[in-house]
């Protein structure tokens, strides 16, 4: 007996439902997308290597063996080193926060002293609520009026002008003179302090971020001993239209500066253009690709090196931590770039971490309360910003 017409259409539709389902389960992908990735991975890079078993990097390693770092040793394994935070007696929650979770990773074990800094002294709450946080020493520091305060060379009114201009490009925070401040301040500034004058290796931290991974080894030596200078988790892509200046003053000051250059220097990443040529273009030359510098494990002497006095001093008599908004991350990166060997820039990607929107987020049993290769939590957009591939592309993984 024959169907009716409209029971045929649908055994034809049903039939075409389940082929087109057949087709979909066997062309989906056989490897993992990245969580939280809605676009896939950069183009470029073939594999997130936050997806790949991560464990410790090369021996040597110090690690604790008995009271060899105890907060009262005298003569413990420590070496010159800090942990140091620019913080606000407002952003206490937020300090508690990176405190916490610093300590519970790493530093109740190594008892490494904080110092804390603040353009305003430090309320006695700050004091008391952080002291409970750590067995190891904390300081609390005032900044120097004269680290602080705006150079005499800038004009007020062309801030306020300048300000307006980035305003409308969309540049955040241009208009608070506190923040260019703060720029200029950790860019320049901060390893002068009197209270570092015999510190040498730093981990800088912000409030209300967060570190996901146990690290059991003193990152300190691990820098001192393989002769590393900088240590970051995040390479990001700048606003170019904070910093549309920075390049071409980079090049000026090149220009009768080039024998600071580094023989091995990473000047591919610097200047790459394309991975985003638009980014180059508005940027004058410059990739805007950064190391993330909320953190920052480095080695002061770097910064007290000639080569960056003179870039520095170079950059403040610009006038572009005031008249654009350059920050200490993209000063930085540049300068490291330019007048450090790449190979003494180390991607410390074993250490779980955070600040609002972006995550580095290793695969080790080690890390918790992260997703591993998680990029971003924020707009699948955001994804973009992430200029690790160039990183490796031209100076690798170590
Ligand atoms: N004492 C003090 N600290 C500041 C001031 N401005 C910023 N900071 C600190 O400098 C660091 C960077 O400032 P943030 O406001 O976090 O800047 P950001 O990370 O670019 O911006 P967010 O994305 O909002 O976190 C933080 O550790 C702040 O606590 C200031 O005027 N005084
Ligand atoms: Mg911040």
């Amino acid at each position: 007996m024959a169907l009716p017409k409209s029971m045929r259409l649908l055994a034809i539709v049903t039939m075409a439902i389940f082929c087109w389902l057949i087709f979909q389960i066997f062309r989906a992908p056989t490897s993992l997308t990245p969580p939280g990735r809605a676009n896939g991975k950069p183009e470029d890079m073939l594999r997130d290597p936050n997806l790949d078993p991560t464990g410790e990097p090369p021996e040597p390693l110090h690690r604790v063996q008995g009271n060899n770092y105890a907060p009262d040793n005298p003569n413990s394994d420590r070496i010159n080193a800090t942990i140091l935070s620019l913080v606000r007696n407002e952003e206490l929650a937020g300090i508690i926060q990176s405190m916490r979770d610093l300590e519970r990773t790493w530093n109740h074990k190594f008892n490494y002293p904080w110092t804390f800094f603040n353009d305003v002294p430090f309320t006695e709450e700050f004091k008391t609520k952080t002291r409970t946080l750590t067995k190891a020493e904390i300081r609390y520091e005032v900044v120097p009026k004269e680290h602080w305060e705006v150079p005499s060379w800038i004009n007020h009114d062309l801030f306020v002008e300048s300000a307006n201009i980035l305003e409308e490009q969309e540049v955040q925070y241009a208009h608070l003179l506190s923040y260019h401040q703060m720029c200029r301040w950790n860019s320049g500034m901060f390893y002068r302090h009197p209270a570092l004058q015999d510190v040498q290796y730093y981990w800088r931290v912000e409030p209300k971020v967060h570190f996901f991974c146990d690290v059991d080894y003193d990152v300190f030596r691990y820098m001192s001993d393989h002769n590393k200078t900088y240590g970051f988790t995040i390479n990001l892509y700048d606003s170019p239209q904070s910093i549309s200046t920075l390049w071409p003053e980079t090049i000026k000051f090149l220009a009768s500066h080039n024998h600071h250059l580094a023989e091995y220097n990473a000047m591919g990443w610097l200047k790459d253009n394309e991975r985003r040529p638009e980014h180059n273009f508005k940027a004058n030359g410059y990739s805007t690709c950064h190391f993330w510098s909320n953190f920052e494990i480095a080695d002061m002497s770097f910064w007290r090196g000639r080569a960056y006095e003179e870039y520095f001093d170079h950059l403040d008599r610009a006038g572009g931590f005031f008249y654009e908004r350059w920050g200490d991350a993209p000063v930085h990166s540049i300068a490291l770039g330019l007048f450090e060997d790449r190979s003494k820039i180390h991607w410390f990607r074993d250490i779980g971490y955070q600040h609002v929107p972006f995550f580095n987020c290793p695969n080790s049993p080690k890390c918790r309360g992260c997703v591993t290769g998680r990029f971003t939590d924020g707009e699948a957009w955001l994804n973009k910003e992430d200029c690790r591939p160039n990183w490796f592309k031209y100076v690798g993984m170590d």
